[in-house]
Order: C-alpha cells, then structure tokens, then sequence
C-alpha cells in the first residue's frame, strides 16, 4: 500500500524511485515481476550490477555480486544511515544485514551467525570485513571497549597475512577456514570475540604451483623486514633466494604491495598485545622455515642423503633453538625403535626432503594454531556479564583448478558441508515448518546435497573412511590401491566417477589416477597423487621430539610434552577435519542464521539453489514468531493484551492483530506459531511500538517527576 504524497523508499522518494526502478532493478527478487524465472533473476542482477547497486534482497536473504573496484558505499556515513532501522525500508546493503542480526540479537537475547557463501574470489573475506567494521563503528562505545574492538579488526590482518595466499582464483585467498564469535553484552557493546580456524592449507609451504604464492607473511617479511631484523634471522632481502618462495614463479603480483602489508601486520600485532619477545620468535620461525626450504642434500654411493653445506642448517638451528647435530640427525636418520634398542636407518634423498617439508608444514601450522590462541587471549573477556553472540563465518570458497589435489578435496567437501546447513535452515526447515503449523502450502522441490555429503563423510562407507582405512593398512597400500578401493565401493554412485565409467556418466574421460566428484555447485576431478600421505601427515617421532626440546618458547608450546605421552594414533587430517566441520555445524544450528551470499555468474545462481530459495520465499512468509514471543513483544499496543493476557497466547495475538486491523492475506495463524506474510505489515508493527515505548516513557517520567 503506498500513501499520498511522498514516501520514503531507500534514500530515494517514491516518484524518484518509480522512474528509476527501471533502470536500477528491483532491489528484493521477491518483489520481481516475471514468474520465477532464472533469466529475469539474471537481468535484474544484472541491470543493478551496470549502476554499481552490488546488493540484492531475497526476502532476508543478501546477494552480492562482487564489483572488483572499490565503491563509496562503506563510509561511516553509510553505516549512521542504517543503523537501527529496518531491513527493507533503505536499498539492500550488508550493513542493514549486520545491523538486522545485531538489533534483533539485542531485542531477543539470543544468539545469531551470518554465514557467507560463494566460490574462491566471490568476496567472502571483505564482506566479513565489512561486517566486523560495522560493529565495530556503530556498536555503543567506551575506551576501554575500544581496546576490544580495535583487537578484533587487526586480527583480521594479522590472519590474513599469515593464512591467506594468491592463488590462481584470488590475489588474497583464504587458505583456512575461520569462524568468529562477536560477544556483547547486554547494552549491545562489543566486550570480546573469539576465533575458531579450520584446517589450514599447509602443503603451501612447501610447495605452491605454478602462478601462485606461499603465505603472504614470507613475502612481507622478506621485502619489507627491518634491516636489522632481516640480519637477526640471517634473511637475504630478496624472495629469489628461497626455494620455498619461487616454485610458483611469480614473487610479486601487482595487486599486492607486500612492504606495506608488512607495516600493517606490525602495527596490527602491537595492537593484539603482541610484544617484542613474541615477535621475534614469531619471526624467527617464520625465517626458519625459509631456511629449511634451502637445506639441500645430495646422496653418497648407496643414495643415502648427506648434507654438503650446513650454512642453511645452522640458521634454522639457531632460530629454533635446538642443537645443530641434532637437527642434522633428525633430517638424515630414522629413530627406529627395536625392542630396547634403538636403531638410526639413514633416509635416501628423497626421504630426507620428504622428512625436511614435513617438518616446514609442522612447525608453520602449529605457528598458526598458536597465533590463533594468541589472539584470542587478548580478544578473551574475563567479565561474567551476560553475552551474546553473532557469529561470522568465512571460509575458503569452492574451487576447481587444473590439477585438484587433496586440499580441493577438503576445502569442497567443507562448502557441500556448509550448502548442506544453507539447505537443512532454509529450504527444508521452512518448508517443514509450514507443514508443522497446519499452513497450507505447495512444496517447492530442490536439489539436497545431502548425496554428497554422506558420499564423503559416511562411517564405514564414504571416501574418508575408504582413505583412512588405506592409510592405517600395513603393507602396501598407495594412492593408487587407495582409488582401487573407491572404484569398488562406490562406482555406482550417482555422484562419484572413476576413469572406468566416467564416459558413461559424464561423456569426459578421466586418466587413470584420477576420480571425479559431482559438486553441488559442478564437477571436480581429483588426482589422487599424494591423498593418502597428506591424510596420514607423517612427523617422524625424533623430529617431534627434536622440537620439544627447542629453546624457542613458542615451538615449546606448540610441542607439547603430552603429545610424547599419548600412545593413541592420531586422528587423520580428513577425519579431524570431518570432525571439526560436525562441531562446527552444531555451533551455527544453535543459533539464527543470516545469510549472505555471494554471486558471480549464472551457474552460481543455480547451484547455490537460489531460484528454489526464491519460489520458497516468494510463496511463503517474511516473518514468523511464537505466540507467546510475538504477545509478549507487542501486547502494549491492544487494550484487550496489554498488561496482560489472561488466555490461551494464540487467542491473544488473534485479538492484537484484529485490533491492528491485518487483513487475512497478511498474516496465517498456525499451530505455535504467528506467519505474516509481508515485511512491510512488521515495520508497521515495529513502528508502533516503538511509538508506544516512547509514549509509555515519557509517562512515567511524568508520572515520576518530583520522585527520586
Ligand atoms: P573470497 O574470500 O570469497 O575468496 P575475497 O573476499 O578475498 O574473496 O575477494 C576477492 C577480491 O575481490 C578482493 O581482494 C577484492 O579485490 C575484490 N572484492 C571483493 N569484495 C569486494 C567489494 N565489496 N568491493 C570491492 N572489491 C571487492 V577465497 O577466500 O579465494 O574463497 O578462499
Ligand atoms: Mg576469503
């Protein structure tokens, strides 16, 4: 319904808005005139895409098309404009998403996450920047909150110059996952935060193809470090010279300014309470794994390996702080235990490499885990005051490269994972609520990548199962008996193709050591070079125990003693992380999402299942809430509820929304719960009732003038 005279409509009045809708596109698909159609759904992107317009709504739902180029939309005066007001009455914005999730945080006293997906390079990491600096800026403030919150927002330099990576999809791609909760308290400012990370890309130290980097830290480090540090950690000032920094043959990319970085994560680790101590022993593990990189052996007359010079040696020695005879032992030699005894094996060249990255990998990602604590030390609030939370969760999109290796397969698995959770929130828990409460509705079918999932995770029968049992069988078990094994289990699978049916399934063949998988979001075909030592992530027992014996404190803390002590076989790194992603779903399913995703071309809006999304919420209801919640809420604006309802809740809010005069297409009373169909009937409510909550206090404090 659209009243006389001019309405506000975004920062546009209406008749403004009439003449540019047109031009600019509808800003809620569901809204969208054309009946479902996936073309229209692509117009309308794209028509607002030409005028800069990134964002679009389905229902609470926020798509963004990523503009590659920096648009004046995330100034502090944008984050005043939409802070507290409500979602649909300014132009789609990740700010109104953010402030949505945070004022409903506050005014229901329950925990909330935002979760952003898309394929690499969709812009998931800066959404979720944007989304930090919103309440970061615009939550209430106090200096010593400012600590907190400053925290936060240089945490997230310091993880990416540590985690993140070019890559041939994105310049500054996400090599982990990373899950963060935002604490408040109950005046809704930002008091703590904490970071859970997930499975860190790692055999990036050691090895990165062709036009892609390492870690964005080892570049910084070594174009931007202090002269003086750089001679502290016996650092030449060139990348050139480290062999774990050229294999991708491209040091520097144009897009990335690596001496500034480096002045931006050293400011960021002040800020995070990082002192001078832990930053040189930060770094110092940092050089050493470049050091390590340039350890070269040659073999003698039975192929043993030996090291010829030992200059490379006696840095990471240093740096690390374990004896260099030591060092040189556990690189060249396998401690093998024979009864009492203990027997040294000398390693082959290519065992001794293999023992030199494996430690490189270690001794890097156990630096990561401890950074991630370390930060959340100083993000950690000690106050017991009652919080709540809004989670954000960003991880590395969905990516198919030339060759996909066991990292694609984790990181895919992790996106069908978190598509899965879209699905089971969206799509089937609406639908099955409608079915609940008595509504009458059409099912809308959809894609359930639930195939997928169970065709990874399944115990006793899915892809990680079938490796880990290959890696756990002695003898002779390879990559190659390890895909043997699949073709047997799981050739039949809709979704799964070996080289031996890939004709018939897909009409592309495949080589001989490789499988593919069929995405929910398209086809991967993996090589399973390398699948089965990735998995099992071999540490050689006297290099673990070399570097428990470090004098660097923080190798200390990432070596524990109780690593020694503990006799059972640690999990495998698919089955860690199959756990760590379960943990992960329990976390997001206790709280309410919102949901922002990501798009880039037409495949993205299908497989993302977006049109379903759209028929789902185009047929269905905007907005929804218990009865007692709902009564409880609004109750003052009816005579008959307010102060209290003595009756049945349902009757109560049927009595409320009589009194509101809704008509009957506005709104469907189901079994627990109230259904309202349009947003713009809740604003009239929202409004209302903060009408009403001004009324009501400026009568009491008429009423109590005089007391005190
Ligand atoms: P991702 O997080 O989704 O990929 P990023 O957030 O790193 O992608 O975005 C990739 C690049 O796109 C950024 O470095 C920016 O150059 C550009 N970009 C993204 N969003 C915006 C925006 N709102 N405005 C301007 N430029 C933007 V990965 O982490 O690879 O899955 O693993
Ligand atoms: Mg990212």
């Amino acid at each position: 319904m659209i009243k006389k005279g001019k309405v506000k409509l975004g920062q546009l009045d209406l008749e403004g808005a009439l003449i540019a809708r047109d031009r600019v596109g509808i800003q809620d698909f569901v809204l969208l005139d054309s009946h479902n159609s996936e073309t229209a759904f692509l117009e309308n992107l794209k028509k607002r895409f030409t005028e800069d317009l990134i964002y679009t709504y389905i229902g609470t739902l926020l798509i963004s098309v990523n503009p590659y180029k920096n648009l004046d939309i995330y100034a502090k005066k944008q984050m005043d404009l939409y802070m507290g007001v409500n979602f649909f009455e300014l132009p789609p914005h990740i700010y109104a998403l953010a402030d949505n999730a945070y004022h409903t945080m506050l005014s229901e006293a329950n925990n909330h996450f935002i979760l952003i997906s898309g394929e690499s390079g969709a812009g998931k990491t800066e959404a979720s920047k944007k989304i930090l600096q919103y309440y970061a800026v615009s939550c209430p403030s106090s200096t010593l909150l400012d600590t907190v919150r400053d925290r936060m927002l240089m945490s997230n330099p310091v993880l990416e110059a540590f985690g993140n990576a070019k890559t041939m999809k994105n310049d500054n791609s996400s090599r982990f996952g990373k899950y963060m909760d935002i604490q408040f308290d109950c005046q809704g400012d930002a008091v703590g935060g904490h970071i859970l990370s997930y499975l860190l890309e790692k055999s990036r130290v050691v090895h990165q193809n062709h036009g892609e980097r390492n870690f964005h830290i080892f570049y910084q480090l070594v174009e931007g470090g202090e002269e003086d540090l750089l001679r502290h950690l016996g650092l030449e000032k060139d990348t050139k010279h480290y062999c774990y920094l050229v294999q991708g043959e491209c040091s520097s990319v144009s897009s990335i300014n690596d001496k500034n970085d480096w002045k931006t994560v050293k400011n960021a680790l002040s800020v995070i309470d990082f002192d001078t101590t832990d930053t040189e022993h930060l770094f110092g593990i940092i050089a050493s794994v470049l050091h390590l990189g340039n350890v070269h052996f040659e073999g003698d007359s039975k192929g043993y390996a030996f090291l010829n010079s030992n200059a490379a040696l006696r840095w990471v020695s240093k740096l690390l702080g374990v004896h260099v005879q030591v060092l040189h032992e556990a690189l060249t030699f396998r401690k093998i235990e024979a009864k009492s005894e203990q027997v040294l094996s000398p390693f082959t060249v290519d065992h001794a490499i293999y023992a030199r990255d494996a430690l490189a990998k270690a001794i890097y990602d156990r630096a990561f885990n401890w950074l991630v604590n370390k930060i959340n030390e100083s993000l950690e609030n000690k106050d017991s005051n009652r919080k709540t939370v809004i989670g954000l969760l960003d991880i590395y999109g969905f990516e198919v490269f030339t060759v996909n290796s066991f990292e694609q397969f984790c990181i895919n698995y992790c996106n069908e994972k978190l598509q899965q959770l879209f699905i089971q929130l969206t799509l089937k828990a609406e639908q099955e609520e409608y079915e609940s409460e008595g509504i009458e509705w059409e099912p809308v079918q959809f894609f359930n990548n639930k195939i997928i999932c169970d065709l990874v995770e399944e115990k006793h029968r899915g892809i990680i199962s079938v490796l880990d049992e290959e890696c756990v069988r002695p003898g002779d078990a390879t990559d190659l008996t390890f895909l043997e094994k699949l073709e047997e289990k799981m050739g039949n699978h809709p979704h799964f193709v070996t080289h031996k049916l890939a004709d018939k399934k897909t009409r592309k063949s495949l080589e001989r050591g490789d499988f593919r998988l069929l995405h929910y979001a398209g086809e991967v075909t993996y090589c399973v070079v390398g699948f089965i030592d990735k998995n099992n992530d071999l540490l050689y027992r006297n290099i673990k125990d070399m570097m428990r014996l470090s004098k660097n404190p923080i190798i200390q803390q990432c070596f524990p003693n109780s690593e020694r002590d503990s006799r059972r076989r640690p999990e495998t790194v698919a089955t860690q992380f199959k756990n760590s992603l379960l943990r992960l779903t329990e976390i997001l399913t206790a709280k309410e999402p919102w949901y922002f995703d990501e798009v880039l071309v037409r495949h993205q809006v299908k497989y993302l299942g977006l049109m379903e999304h759209l028929r789902v919420r185009r047929a269905g209801f905007a907005y929804r809430r218990k009865y007692e919640v709902f009564l409880q809420r609004y109750k003052a604006l009816c005579p008959a509820t307010w102060p209290h309802w003595r009756g049945v809740p349902a009757d109560g809010v049927e009595a409320l929304v009589q009194h509101l005069g809704y008509q009957p297409d506005e709104y469907k009373m189901g079994r627990t719960k109230i259904f309202i169909r349009y947003a713009k009937t809740l604003f009239a409510i929202e409004d209302a009732f903060e009408i009403c909550k001004h009324e009501l206090a400026t009568r009491l404090q008429a009423k109590y003038k005089g007391y005190r």
